[in-house]
């Protein structure tokens, strides 16, 4: 009944038993600006594959969802005008009705648990926006994270949102937010914030370790790692602070509601900064796409040695 598509490396991948990494395509569409948007989606697929794993780029094609997008598919999708963004809420509908639409971290999420695929990488998670208590702005990513059994790879939340009431409403939801390598919890463009991390796991084999955990107890919901943009393309919080104000106050003025919210400030702070966020955020998006890769072999080895597979009669 569901139409599913595998790419054809993905598909050779989930034969072979390989390590594959989920990846999100609503930071193609709405993420990142043309044409940029198209060679840095090739490029994170190559550093996933440079690291040994294989990428699954997720997107709604023509009511059909897709596993891994041919190159051909991705570039496509990179220049389609007026594509739907697509998360929880209307994933099913984009599908049933033939529609095509880029994936959130949540759609990406829900893809991800629905093929196997047990890693996934992205830029920034949405979170809870500034200004929450009077418009009730909370992203379903969080939700998502909540009840699908993914290890989520992000530099944190974007300095957009309210990072403590994030940080507040992951723990209500019992999401485990891990830091790699530091103390602190991530913002996005800087590598530290003044919150400090629940969670703080220094190699891939421990985060692989206690996603199979959950799993093996029967937790729902995943795992956010939160990886620090490395240090030489931070953009300093004091720089970025004003800039982020000034586009939240845009955004306001001009009444930009729901799912609009995230692309605009973006886009706002984009210009803002001359391309610097941009520049910061490829760096970010890659650095996550190779630890990710590095937590998906680190958890098929683990899985290998717990349950490892026995070659059948006559094939060894
Ligand atoms: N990170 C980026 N760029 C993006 C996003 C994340 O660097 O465009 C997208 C992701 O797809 C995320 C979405 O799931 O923004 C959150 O949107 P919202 O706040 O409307 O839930
Ligand atoms: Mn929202």
């Amino acid at each position: 009944m569901i139409d599913i598509q595998y790419s054809s490396e993905v598909r050779a991948a989930k034969e072979a038993g390989q390590p594959i990494v989920a990846l999100e395509s609503t930071i193609i569409t709405h993420g990142m600006p043309h044409p940029q948007n198209i060679e840095v989606a090739a490029q994170v697929e190559q550093d996933i594959r440079d690291a040994g794993a294989v990428p699954a780029t997720m997107a709604v094609l023509n009511g059909k969802l897709h596993v891994g997008l041919e190159s051909e598919q991705l570039q496509e999708l990179g220049r389609a005008q007026g594509v739907a963004k697509i998360s929880r809420a209307d994933m099913a509908a984009c599908m049933s009705g033939g529609g095509t639409g880029a994936t959130t971290v949540a759609a990406t999420m829900i893809a991800a648990r629905f093929a196997g695929i047990e890693v996934f990488a992205t830029g920034g998670i949405g979170g809870v926006h500034q200004g929450a208590e009077t418009t009730f702005d909370i992203s379903a990513d969080l939700h998502e994270l909540a009840q699908t059994s993914v290890t989520v790879v992000a530099a944190g939340a974007k300095a957009i949102l309210d990072l403590a009431k994030t940080l507040e409403v992951l723990e209500t939801l019992g999401v485990p937010v891990i830091a790699f390598g530091q103390d602190e919890f991530p913002a996005f463009w800087s590598a530290k914030s003044p919150l400090a991390a629940p969670l703080r796991m220094d190699s891939t084999e421990e985060i692989a370790k206690a996603h199979a955990m959950r799993r093996a107890l029967g937790i729902p919901g995943g795992q956010l790692v939160a990886n620090p943009i490395p240090d030489a393309d931070q953009i300093p919080a004091k720089e970025l602070a004003p800039i982020i104000a000034a586009a939240q106050a845009d955004a306001d003025a001009h009444r930009i509601t729901g799912k609009g919210v995230t692309p605009y400030l973006l886009q706002r702070i984009f210009e803002q900064t001359e391309g610097r966020s941009l520049t910061a955020n490829i760096a970010l998006v890659r650095n996550n796409a190779r630890l990710a890769a590095r937590i998906a072999t680190a958890l098929s080895a683990h899985d290998a040695q717990v349950c490892p597979i026995v070659p059948m009669p006559g094939t060894a």
